[in-house]
């Protein structure tokens, strides 16, 4: 883990060992200024060296962050990718949501999309306060400071730039879009389609919205994302529907632009249509080189397949990393991720966190990808590359003939025909019909908005320089007429949620998380040996007997009809510990493998092991010398074996003899204490011999534990399930004491 300072920000510094404190981050709210506008892509750094490799496609690293678990072997480097990461949160309460993007942050997310909560593309108006919400976050003013001063705190501690992220959509829009600008929001997703297909927006008012608030989106560079995608996670058989993703695109696309949206700006919510056990590449690689061939202006987020996904997270994962395999064959500028849990509850952090991994760890396992392998550019991409541009044009020609209204009036959009095919089961929406039909009307000759960033047809006074003069000023350009507006609901506020978790369970308690903030939930893997019925009924009767509050089962994986089933089942525990009441034992220090290398190779080491006594067992301590599984030899120790049944003398004499500088002993059968008797034996005749300041002396074996072994006079002692990089780790550090006291058997072979 890369650790390396403190942030400040507002007063409020993150110390990578306090938790997060959200009443912080809501201090003062109310004059919190957001530090940037717009969107922020990765400083790319081609050719970067990072530990032993060199990397083609990576940006700037971190400054702090959490590598990825193989790290340890390659010096804990941690590189970026070189495009965006998101990561989608959305647990219900904004201020649980804060901690959820640090640690997505601290694992390389930096784009981080709030879900909104359900329904609130109904809402004819803004929303206040920070009310918890179902499925997703309601988007409030407060809850958007909040979150974004919380970002500018994080991005200061990782030290990359987090673009932060939500929704424009529903007859809200334009409003949703300004509050953003106002408030530091980066990106969103803004598709008029997307309110007429999918929220029964009326038409006419869905594309006046669109105008309004992408032009506003524009003003502050922030990255437009389109809602194409929506159309495959509908669509009935998705690998249909890829010409129509094309078409929806390239709606949005020609009309952001016609607003005023930089083609570097217009990002399209590209998605890999299909999923194993389909053959997923044949159809998602074509499609994808496809679009990226018609679009080539324009940024391509790559959103995962979500289509598919059931509660299977092992699955998820996999469809997720063929999706990315797609985006390194074929480029992506924004990389989705999905939570592979997706499927099966609002996403948790670990799994934020999984799918982030996955993004990286998939990412930086194809670097240089495009340099070594190369599409083909005859056999079947090509073909089906052309054909589905010839349908998507096609279908495109025939709205044109239609127009966009009518095309959808005739039901022309997420039909489960393969465009020409029509299959007659298409989203219907009536062009006079939808929410808010009718709420258009034309301006006026003498319409007059005194705001300087507005779309559309303004009778301005010819001779102001600002338009904002006219009012002394818009929100854009003086924040002070802002109206920020704390809570409305005296109950359903952030503030009350902290009191009563803070009540309930107090400072000093420690529950298990994954929904909210110590919701004490916890989740089992249970394999039944018995059909998936029965695995079922046991799980849940499991989880009463262990004492689980609301057991509820998560995911069921049929292994065999009747040799068994898994279970993934989730509960409550109905206790809290206390932090300061638990016992946590000092862990030793353990070198990393680098360093006891590093150790033996400046400084030669040799040991001599055995069992001894009358013991004929050589598993254990073999183990602890084979190069095979992480054993001493594997770092460099030479380890002199003299077998089983060992006399301590012969241990001593073979030491003396071989100029060892540690004498490990091992008893296995322990009756009458005989493994405390060995190791005392050894020190004794150590001590006798006059050698004890010379050797390490270290005794194993199932019943010894360090104490005992150091209360028999030995150095240290080692019990079961010991590795040999501890065992290793403990001679390296032993022997730089005893050279430190001026004893011990120094090497000198590296001093000529
Ligand atoms: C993604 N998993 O990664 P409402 N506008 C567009 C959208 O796609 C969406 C909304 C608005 C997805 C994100 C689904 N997308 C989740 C173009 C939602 C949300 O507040 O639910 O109506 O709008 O893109």
């Amino acid at each position: 883990m890369k650790q390396d300072r403190t942030c400040t920000g507002g007063g409020y510094k993150l110390r990578p060992d306090e938790k997060l404190d959200v009443r912080r981050i809501l201090e003062d709210l109310e004059n919190y200024t957001p530090r940037r506008k717009g969107w922020t892509w990765r400083k790319k750094q081609p050719g970067q060296q990072a530990g032993p490799f060199r990397y083609s496609e990576t940006s700037e690293p971190l400054k702090q962050s959490i590598p990825l678990p193989a790290a340890k072997y390659f010096q804990n480097i941690d590189p970026q990718a070189d495009c965006v990461i998101t990561s989608e949160i959305a647990s219900g309460r904004f201020e649980d949501d804060l901690r959820r993007m640090r640690m997505a942050a601290w694992h390389g997310a930096d784009h981080i999309m709030v879900i909104r909560t359900t329904g609130q593309s109904h809402i004819d108006g803004l929303l206040e306060g920070t009310p918890e919400g179902v499925g997703g976050i309601p988007i409030t003013r407060k809850q958007l400071r909040a979150t974004r001063k919380a970002l500018d705190l994080i991005e200061e501690e990782v030290g990359r730039p987090i673009n932060f992220h939500s929704y424009v959509s529903g007859v809200a829009g334009p409003e949703i879009s300004v509050l953003f600008a106002e408030e530091g929001v980066n990106g969103a997703h803004q598709d008029p389609q997307y309110n007429v297909l999918y929220r029964n927006v009326n038409m006419e008012r869905s594309f006046v919205d669109a105008a309004v608030a992408k032009k506003i989106m524009a003003s502050c560079g922030m990255l437009q994302i389109d809602g194409a995608h929506n159309a495959n996670a509908t669509a009935r058989e998705s690998w249909k529907v890829m010409p129509e993703l094309l078409v929806q695109h390239a709606i949005n696309t020609a009309f952001s632009e016609m607003v005023g949206i930089d083609k570097e700006n217009i990002a399209l919510s590209s998605v890999p249509p299909t999923a194993p056990p389909g053959p997923a590449l044949s159809y998602d690689l074509p499609y994808a080189v496809c679009l990226r061939w018609l679009f080539s202006d324009y940024k391509i987020r790559a959103q995962q397949n979500t289509r598919h996904i059931e509660s299977d997270t092992r699955e998820a994962t996999v469809t997720h990393v063929l999706n990315l395999l797609v985006s390194r064959l074929t480029h992506a500028d924004v990389q989705s991720t999905i939570t592979p849990d997706e499927g099966r509850n609002l996403p948790w952090h670990y799994n934020n966190v999984a799918a982030v991994e996955t993004a990286k760890q998939a990412l930086l396992g194809m670097d240089g990808l495009k340099d070594m392998l190369e599409i083909k550019k005859d056999g079947p991409i090509p073909a089906k590359v052309r054909e589905l541009a010839e349908r998507a044009v096609l279908f495109l020609e025939e709205i044109k003939d239609e127009g966009y209204f009518n095309a959808v009036a005739k039901g022309f959009f997420v039909d489960s025909g393969q465009y020409p095919e029509r299959n007659g089961d298409g989203i219907v929406r009536d062009p006079n019909g939808g929410i808010a039909a009718g709420s258009i009307v034309k301006r006026d000759e003498d319409y007059l908005a005194p705001v300087c960033e507005h779309f559309g047809y303004n009778n301005l006074p010819g001779d102001i320089s600002r338009p904002c003069d006219l009012i002394g000023g818009c929100t854009f350009c003086n924040r002070d007429k802002i109206v920020y507006i704390d809570e409305l609901d005296p109950e359903d506020n952030v503030e009350k949620r902290l009191e009563a978790t803070a009540q309930q369970y107090g400072p000093d308690s420690i529950r298990p998380e994954v929904e909210w903030a110590q919701d004490g939930i916890v989740v089992l893997t249970i394999f039944i040996p018995d059909s998936e019925a029965i695995a079922e009924s046991a799980s849940l009767e499991i989880a009463a007997k262990m004492g689980l509050e609301q057991p509820e089962i998560i995911h069921k994986r049929v292994i065999h009809p009747s040799e068994g089933t898994l279970v993934e089942l989730k509960g409550i525990v109905p206790f809290s510990l206390k932090r300061s009441e638990l016992k946590t034992p000092e862990k030793p220090e353990v070198l990393s493998e680098d360093e006891i290398r590093r150790a033996i190779s400046e400084h030669p080491m040799k040991v001599v092991c055995g069992t001894v006594g009358e013991d004929e067992h050589s598993v254990g301590m073999r183990e602890i010398i084979d190069i095979k599984h992480g054993g001493i030899e594997g770092f460099g120790i030479k380890a002199v074996y003299l077998g089983t049944s060992v006399p301590v003398e012969k241990m001593i004499d073979a030491a003396i003899e071989e100029d060892a500088d540690a004498i490990l002993i091992s008893t296995i059968i322990s009756h009458a204490d005989i493994h405390r008797k060995n190791m005392e034996k050894l020190s004794r005749l150590c001590v006798e011999k006059g050698v004890r300041d010379r050797f390490i002396l270290v005794g194993g074996g199932t019943q010894v534990t360090n104490d005992l072994a150091v209360e028999a006079g030995l150095d240290a002692g080692f019990g079961r399930g010991t590795k040999g990089i501890q065992v290793a780790s403990f001679l390296v550090e032993k022997r730089k004491a005893l050279w430190a006291e001026g004893k011990g058997r120094k090497r000198v072979l590296d001093e000529n």
